[in-house]
């Protein structure tokens, strides 16, 4: 699949071909690449907020 690395944005949930690609490594023809049901950037927003919950956790307990 050849994918343009520019600003279009196919799958239409707000990253673009290219920073999917490049970047988040999620597929710029879905959405939902995972396929659970949240939007990749929500996804990734997920993934984030979980991280920080850890590393919180992380210096309460040190
Ligand atoms: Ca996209
Ligand atoms: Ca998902």
């Amino acid at each position: 699949m050849h994918v343009e690395v520019g600003y279009a944005d196919y799958d239409d949930d707000g990253w673009s071909d290219g920073e999917e690609v490049n970047k988040y490594h999620t597929s710029p023809t879905s959405a939902d690449t995972d396929g659970d049901g949240m939007s990749d950037p929500e996804d990734e927003l997920t993934l984030y907020n979980a991280g920080a919950m850890v590393a919180i956790i992380g210096l309460i307990l040190n």
